[in-house]
């Protein structure tokens, strides 16, 4: 039988996830789009054939003809629309962050611990992109040696008009506070940010330069600048006493001419981590199907560490100075 998925929110991303469900998930439909404007929910609805389009989101959770919801609705929405669905008891694939409040986050954990399982799983999809799945099958092999250093590089055209300053730390770099503690293995015990010298800090997507300490001694830097002007670009190293590896960026094509070889920038993150995205959406049907959690998926632990470290970003930018990062204790729903 087909798993009838719903889709709350038809911006980017949810658009994004209905295209992947209608073309890209045998033995997944799309039942409903809900979005807050009926025109856009009834217009990605219309593009992917789904059954039905909604304008409310937690009565779309509860429908009958709804097996698993899928939230890609505004950042302060993912806390409150997944406990919906876990007291609906449906699985759910919610956008990152789950919150950019860590107590939201314990109010979800909370609620599954209360059910005895995981509902949640979170959209930090560079989990599944082969790049940094490489990188992480390169330090768990011992090739590289212990890992050391981690470099990251995360630069945007453009900041959307609805970025505030902080934004960079609580909405942007999640994905490397994420993918850091994945490939390493490791939790981040510190944080400190700084900003360039002559910006504007209180520009939308101002730059923000990042360097975090983990439990095992390792050091983690992370660029955003959500104005790089020249394209969407990800780029990621990570260093061991014996090697290092890098993401290659894919480009399909490199074209040459008036003495120049150049390679195209996609304009967002949706290119670059296309294979990502589907193997994400892939793993969530599985897990719809059969009740196992994806092995390398986030669930709503990794959401609430990353909301921390979110949070002490955002007040060391505020404080100027290094804020440490502690952790509630771990239930053992999460232990993996
Ligand atoms: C956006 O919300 C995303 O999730 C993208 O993947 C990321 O690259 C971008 O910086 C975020 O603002």
């Amino acid at each position: 039988m087909s798993i009838r998925i719903a889709i709350i929110g038809a911006g980017i991303m949810g658009a994004d996830h209905a295209r992947i469900v209608a073309e890209d998930l045998a033995g997944a439909s799309l039942q409903v789009v809900c979005d807050a404007s009926p025109e856009r929910a009834r217009k990605v609805a219309e593009a992917y054939g789904a059954t039905d389009a909604s304008t409310d989101p937690v009565e779309t959770i509860r429908r009958s003809d709804v097996d698993a919801v899928l939230i890609a609705s505004p950042d302060d929405t993912h806390a409150p629309l997944s406990l919906a669905a876990i007291e609906a008891e449906k699985p759910v694939l919610c956008e990152k962050p789950l919150s950019q409040n860590s107590k939201e986050c314990l109010a979800v954990i909370e609620a599954e611990v209360s059910r005895g399982r995981r509902f949640v799983q979170l959209g930090f999809m560079r989990r599944f992109d082969p790049a940094y799945r490489d990188m992480k099958a390169a330090l768990d092999d011992g090739s590289l040696g212990r890992a050391i250093m981690m470099h990251n590089f995360h630069r945007n055209v453009e900041a959307p008009a609805n970025f505030t300053g902080q934004m960079a730390i609580t909405n942007s770099a999640p994905h490397e506070f994420d993918v850091a503690r994945f490939v390493l293995g490791a939790d981040h015990t510190a944080i400190s940010v700084f900003q360039p010298g002559g910006v504007d800090a209180s520009k939308t997507g101002a730059p923000v330069f990042m360097v975090l300490e983990t439990d095992k001694g390792q050091l983690v830097n992370i660029e955003i600048n959500n104005n790089a002007a020249y394209g969407y670009d990800v780029r990621g190293e990570l260093v061991g006493e014996k090697g290092s590896i890098f993401l290659n960026v894919p480009a399909a094509t490199r074209q040459n001419g008036a003495l120049m070889a150049f390679e195209r920038y996609a304009s967002d993150w949706r290119p670059r981590f296309a294979e990502a995205y589907r193997h994400q959406d892939k793993a969530f049907l599985h897990f719809v199907r059969t009740g196992e959690f994806p092995a390398v998926a986030a669930d709503v632990w990794d959401g609430y560490c990353t909301a921390l470290v979110a949070e002490a970003g955002a007040k060391a930018l505020r404080e100027g100075r290094r804020v440490t990062i502690a952790r509630a204790e771990k239930p053992s729903l999460y232990d993996r």
